[in-house]
């Protein structure tokens, strides 16, 4: 199915000429039939001959509806631009035609309407200041059909030459992201909440949860309608009524976006590439108020320049535009700026959520020239530069593309060595990815890390693995996956507690080892309560606690490892006879005081070795 679009000059006869198609008058509104004026969009729908289905939607052409009229345009496969013979090219003629330009709709075909109000002559000059119009515009070339919707003249022509166009022309694509631009939202007796729209990039299905990503709500897809017809799925590029449950149709509103749950976030500043018309006089001023339509949604927005200077007539540049609410955007959508009732440019959005650039940055301006003008794989590695190591499913939700797509492109990057995956061993779905400079660049920070530490504290055996996780800012999963990698690849250690450079060992100088000898068989000498005055550097009894040499149940009492363990084994064989033991128990068994028998036991509770029940102790 295609979508075409109706635009045009106030009264130039669009809503006539879909009608003379279509036999629908897409002029809904009471206040619409009295007027003899479009206000808002109007839909409609007809099965060419050669069986393609086209939506219709009918923009109004007045100017003080042109919202609208971008609300309408957005989505569509091809233009009809609609001129009266008798007027020739008007205001919002030109203002549409540059519109379309803007929103990359490459199609159109020029429809000069009313030619039985005028003669032969007067149409040849019509046709000139059309041509004028094309010439200098980004559509393909499109042809001139001349018709009369009074006495239906050329409107075959017409229908011909809509065929041959939309035969060469791709379907929308479906990357299995869906997104339906909300345009409509009533309550229909009998079914409850319906909402229409455009569907993009993926379907819908009957059945399905579903959610609006502007309003927050959640819903449950209880139907679906292309043309009146009731369906099980819509597919992208269809017009959609799709039927909620719910949901009070008064929160929904033009320009909220439908889609899977999950799928999109709002956002509040992208980075965007605007391209200022040479027909807007002034020049684009960093902190300019404006008007941003995107989708089917609008918004007030300030407009931060990211090159230096003024942003002037007819020229491209990079900006940051700070909505004043959320919109909800994808990477690649096209926007339309105006101001004070004009068309001021338009662009194609680059960045969700940025941070904010300093002006003049050449790094910002190469990478944003990078994601407007680069392949996808371009894109993947800005992605992965700007967030670090991702999960698929990450890398899924940036790129515009389809699953299979991505994971041929992710398979391919990583074997030529582009990317590094950081899984060994895994299908790319289960994969956490990340840029060959990403890598270089954790490498470089965990090495500088341990690095440090071993300076810092030469006695201790590495740095702490929450401690080194919590400077990198990653997850424990990410975090793991790392080290894991470089202790692969033989260039840390990694104990349970502790990462190290690979080989490193504790430096002790010989003073130091002797200290510890001594230290150790004083330990020893009473057993099973250590006087509380041996004492040795932190540094050193941290040390001897890693190397499995001592252990420190509390802040003044330090046994020696193996009389920890003879402890800790009498202990355990007592409750398997006995299934319990007191403090008092604990005392006489090894002939110490109240004070050793319960910091032991209270550590020994501790490490789970045993559990206190009342004024006992029982195994864990
Ligand atoms: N003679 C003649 N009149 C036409 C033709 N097409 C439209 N009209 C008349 O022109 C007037 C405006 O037509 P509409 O179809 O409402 O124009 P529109 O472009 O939809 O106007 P807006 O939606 O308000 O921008 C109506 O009175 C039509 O009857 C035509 O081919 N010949
Ligand atoms: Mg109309």
């Amino acid at each position: 199915m295609y979508v075409i679009g109706t635009a045009g000059h106030v009264d130039h006869g669009k809503t006539t000429l879909v009608k003379a198609i279509t036999g629908i008058d897409t002029d809904r509104l009471s206040e619409e039939k009295n007027r003899g004026l479009s206000i808002d969009l109007g839909f409609a729908w007809i099965k060419l001959p050669s069986g393609i289905n086209v939506s219709f939607i009918d923009v109004p052409g007045h100017r003080k509806f042109i919202a609208n009229m971008l609300a309408g345009a957005g989505a569509i496969d091809l233009a009809l631009i609609v001129i009266a013979a008798d007027e020739s090219v008007m205001p919002q003629t030109l203002e549409h035609f540059q519109i379309l330009n803007l929103l990359g709709i490459k199609k159109s075909i020029i429809v000069l309407t009313k030619c039985d109000l005028v003669d032969k002559r007067w149409l040849e000059l019509v046709k000139l200041d059309v041509g004028k119009m094309i010439e200098e515009s980004k559509l393909e070339k499109s042809k001139i059909v001349e018709v009369s919707a009074t006495n239906a003249k050329g409107i075959e022509e017409l229908i011909i030459e809509m065929e041959t166009i939309l035969q060469s022309t791709n379907s929308k694509i479906d990357i299995g992201k869906p997104r339906l631009w909300v345009d409509r939202s009533f309550s229909k007796s009998g079914f409850g909440t319906v909402i229409t729209g455009t569907l993009l990039d993926g379907e819908l299905t009957v059945g399905q949860d579903v959610q609006l990503v502007l309003s927050g709500k959640t819903s449950r897809i209880r139907g679906i309608q292309v043309h009146n017809e009731v369906v099980d799925s819509a597919k992208p590029g269809e017009r959609v009524a799709v039927n909620l449950s719910n949901i009070d149709h008064e929160l929904i509103q033009r320009g909220d976006v439908l889609s899977r749950l999950g799928l999109f976030k709002k956002s509040l500043v992208v980075d965007a590439k605007l391209n200022v018309l040479d027909t807007y006089p002034n020049p684009v001023k960093h902190n300019m108020s404006v008007n941003v339509h995107t989708g089917t949604n609008e918004c007030i927005a300030k407009i931060r320049l990211i090159e230096l200077g003024d942003l002037t007539s007819g020229n491209i540049g990079y900006v940051q535009l700070k909505f004043d609410r959320p919109m909800v955007v994808a990477r690649g959508d096209h926007f339309v700026i105006r101001t004070n009732m004009f068309t001021l440019g338009g662009g194609i959005i680059l960045d969700l959520d940025p941070k904010r650039h300093k002006r003049g940055d050449s790094k910002i301006i190469q990478r944003l020239e990078l994601i407007a003008d680069g392949s996808i794989n371009d894109v993947i590695k800005v992605v992965l530069d700007d967030n670090g190591p991702l999960e698929f499913g990450v890398i899924e939700n940036h790129i515009k593309t389809d699953i299979l797509d991505l994971k041929d492109r992710l398979d391919v990057m990583i074997d030529s060595g582009e990317l590094i995956s950081i899984v060994s061993d895994s299908s790319i779905e289960k994969s956490i990815v990340m840029t060959v400079s990403g890598w270089q660049k954790y490498m470089n920070i965990i090495l500088e890390l341990i690095d440090e530490y071993h300076i810092k504290f030469p006695l201790r055996i590495g740095i702490p693995r929450a401690e080194l996780r919590q400077a990198l800012n990653l997850s424990p999963k990410i975090f793991n996956l790392i080290i894991g990698r470089l202790k692969r690849n033989q260039i840390v250690e990694d104990t349970n507690r502790f990462v190290l450079n690979f080989g490193h060992k504790p430096s002790l100088t010989t003073q130091q080892s002797e200290m510890i000898d001594s230290y150790l068989s004083e330990l020893k000498q009473k057993a099973y309560a250590p006087s509380s005055d041996i004492k040795i550097d932190d540094d050193i009894l941290v040390l001897l606690e890693n190397r499995n040499e001592v252990v420190r149940i509390s802040d003044s009492i330090v046994y020696s490892y193996e009389v920890y363990c003879e402890m800790v084994q009498l202990i355990r064989n007592h409750l398997k006879s006995f299934e319990e033991i007191s403090v008092g128990e604990v005392r006489d068994m090894f002939n110490t005081s109240r004070k050793y028998a319960l910091a032991l036991m209270e550590y020994l509770d501790a490490q789970q070795i045993t559990k206190r029940i009342g004024d006992k102790r029982v195994l864990f």
